[in-house]
This record gives C-alpha cells, sequence and structure tokens, in this order.
C-alpha cells in the first residue's frame, strides 16, 4: 500500500523520504528518471528495506536554474529563497542579480543576507555593493555567523514557520548556517561529505534540516554553484523580473522595447538620470545578450 512522505534528500538517482511516521527510507524512482525533489510530498512503496517512489503530488513551485545544456533543480515546496552571500569570497552581482530573477521568475521570495560582517574592510565593500538592492527594496541583512549570534538568532527566529532554500556560491556559510541553527543534526553529513571530498567540507547534496521539533521550520541545505543559469526566461520578459528596470517599462513609446538602443526609451532615460545604476543596466544588456543567443541543444 503506497504510504505518504517527504523528499529530505537527493542523491543523483535515489532520494531520502521521510515517511509520516517519522521513519527515514532509502527510495528508488519508478520510472527511468529521478524526477522527486527535495520538499517533494510524495506517495512510496515499500519493498524490503527500501522503497520505491510511486508518485510526486503537484508542487506549489519549483525553483531552478537552467544551464546551457542543462535544468538544474534545487528544490520543490519552498516558502522562500534566502541568498547567501559573504564579505568573502567577493560575490558576483551578475549571479546575485540571476538568483533574484530566477526566484521572481518562479514566483518566490528572496531575502538576501551578507554573511562575516567580522571581515571589516571586505564587509564594507560587500554592503556599498549592495546598496542598490536596498533601494530596489529587497530585505537585505548582515551578519556573521561565526562572531554575533545574537543577529543571527533573531534571523533564524524571522525565518519561523517555513521552508527556506538556502541558495548561494561556495564558501559563504550555508553549512555552517544550518549547523549553527540546528547543532549536532548534521554532523554525520559534513563527515561524510568531508570524507567523500578528501576533507572539503564542500557540500556536495541538497538536504532538508528540521529546525524544531515540531517539524514546522526547515532549512535546505544546497551545493554552492560558479554560476545560475537563467535561460527559462525570455529575454523580452527580462525587465519584468528586475524591479528597477520594471519600474520604467511603462514610459517607453514602444511596447516591445528591448531597452538597448530604442529612441524614447524610459528605461535608458532612467539609467542617464542615475535612477537606474548603470552597473544594473549592463547586468541588464549581459542578460538580454545572453538569453538571445540561439540555444545549442
Ligand atoms: N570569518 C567568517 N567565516 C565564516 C563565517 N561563517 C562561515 N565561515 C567560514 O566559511 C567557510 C565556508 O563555510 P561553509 O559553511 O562550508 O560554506 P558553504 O556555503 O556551505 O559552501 P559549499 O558547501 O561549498 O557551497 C568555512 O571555513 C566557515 O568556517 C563567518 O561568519 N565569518
Ligand atoms: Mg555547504
Ligand atoms: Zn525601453
Amino acid at each position: 500500500m503506497n504510504r505518504l512522505g517527504l523528499v529530505i534528500s537527493g542523491h543523483g538517482r535515489h532520494v531520502l523520504v521521510e515517511s509520516d511516521s517519522g521513519e527515514r527510507i532509502i527510495c528508488h524512482p519508478r520510472g527511468k528518471k529521478n524526477l522527486a525533489l527535495v520538499g517533494d510530498r510524495v506517495e512510496w512503496l515499500a519493498s524490503n528495506d527500501e522503497g520505491t517512489i510511486e508518485k510526486i503530488l503537484p508542487r506549489k513551485n519549483e525553483f531552478y536554474r537552467q544551464d546551457e545544456m542543462r535544468t538544474k533543480s534545487f528544490a520543490a515546496n519552498i516558502d522562500q529563497l534566502l541568498i547567501l552571500i559573504a564579505a568573502e569570497p567577493e560575490f558576483s552581482e551578475v549571479q546575485l542579480s540571476k538568483a533574484l530573477i530566477a526566484a521572481h521568475a518562479a514566483q518566490i521570495n528572496a531575502l538576501i543576507v551578507l554573511n562575516k560582517s567580522d571581515l571589516v574592510a571586505p564587509f564594507q565593500a560587500a554592503w556599498g555593493r549592495l546598496e542598490p538592492y536596498r533601494v530596489m527594496n529587497y530585505d537585505v541583512r548582515a551578519l556573521s555567523i561565526k562572531e554575533d549570534p545574537e543577529t543571527f538568532k533573531s534571523l533564524l527566529t524571522s525565518l519561523g514557520g517555513k521552508i527556506t532554500l538556502l541558495l548561494g556560491p561556495s564558501g559563504v556559510g550555508k553549512s555552517t548556517f544550518i549547523n549553527t541553527a540546528i547543532p549536532h543534526t548534521n554532523l554525520w553529513t559534513q563527515e561524510i561529505s568531508q570524507a567523500l571530498n578528501s576533507g572539503k567540507h564542500t557540500t556536495t547534496s541538497t538536504t532538508l534540516y528540521w529546525v524544531d521539533s515540531d517539524k514546522h521550520t526547515a532549512l535546505i541545505d544546497s551545493p554552492g554553484f560558479q554560476s545560475f543559469g537563467i535561460h527559462q526566461i525570455d529575454p523580452h520578459h527580462l525587465g519584468h523580473y528586475m524591479p528597477d528596470i520594471k519600474a520604467h517599462l511603462s514610459g517607453c513609446k514602444f511596447y516591445n522595447c528591448t531597452h538597448l538602443h530604442e529612441p524614447q526609451c524610459a528605461v535608458q532615460t532612467a539609467v542617464h538620470d542615475g535612477l537606474i545604476t548603470s552597473s544594473r543596466y549592463r547586468i541588464y544588456q549581459q542578460l538580454f545578450e545572453e538569453l538571445s543567443q540561439p540555444k545549442n541543444y
């Protein structure tokens, strides 16, 4: 008989499912592809010690990146995205913008958190580069997971009752965030990943961790990425997912304005007037170009 469960982690073709009674079972896909994602509610069927995924229940959302060659899904049914960046390594504004655009397109609320505020000089530089994002009304926070437990605690409290996907480049502190929020629980994961990665802490699979025993609050750890593809976005819709650009779209003369070279373009006027920063406009131009390339697949 099929039982209900929640996908807790993904490991290539198989996934770890937490059953409705709290036990954890390795499950294999029924079909050829493993389509179940962390955060998926599934129907599964026990066979010996393991199980098979019989059905994936309808998703409220799915967060993924679409690189040139493939789609990489992070998780399903998340309540929000926490984009973690750090004073070091220096963050890429392009990658940050892409993650925010993907979140908008998936209609998932995103929060930007800058970690390692204890590294004073690089932190100040990084915080300054986030100014346009504060002006756009993104929720931008600063913290030091290691040196400022009070700020960390209040951020964690604000995540209560939600399933939050931690996303960001390698080395920013996603796993440290989760280890600090939930001491002891995932030490074994680190040991396994250290053994597999010859001593490195780098996370290699996506895993959901419950913060509270009532299982109302969860954090999802994900592997850091180098680049974040958004090939799912039509370049002509790009401006709608960039709040600073979007604010001016209705003022353009041509309904199909690309905001690159048309006359009487309100976006270009706003760049000229300093209402859109030149770095954000450059990102718009770069992404428009990238998304307009003929696809290689
Ligand atoms: N100075 C400082 N270092 C920190 C802080 N938080 C985490 N780190 C360090 O940053 C390094 C990377 O942390 P991880 O938690 O492994 O980073 P990650 O984002 O999980 O990286 P990947 O798994 O590779 O994606 C570790 O050496 C941490 O000790 C902080 O607040 N300040
Ligand atoms: Mg990690
Ligand atoms: Zn325009």
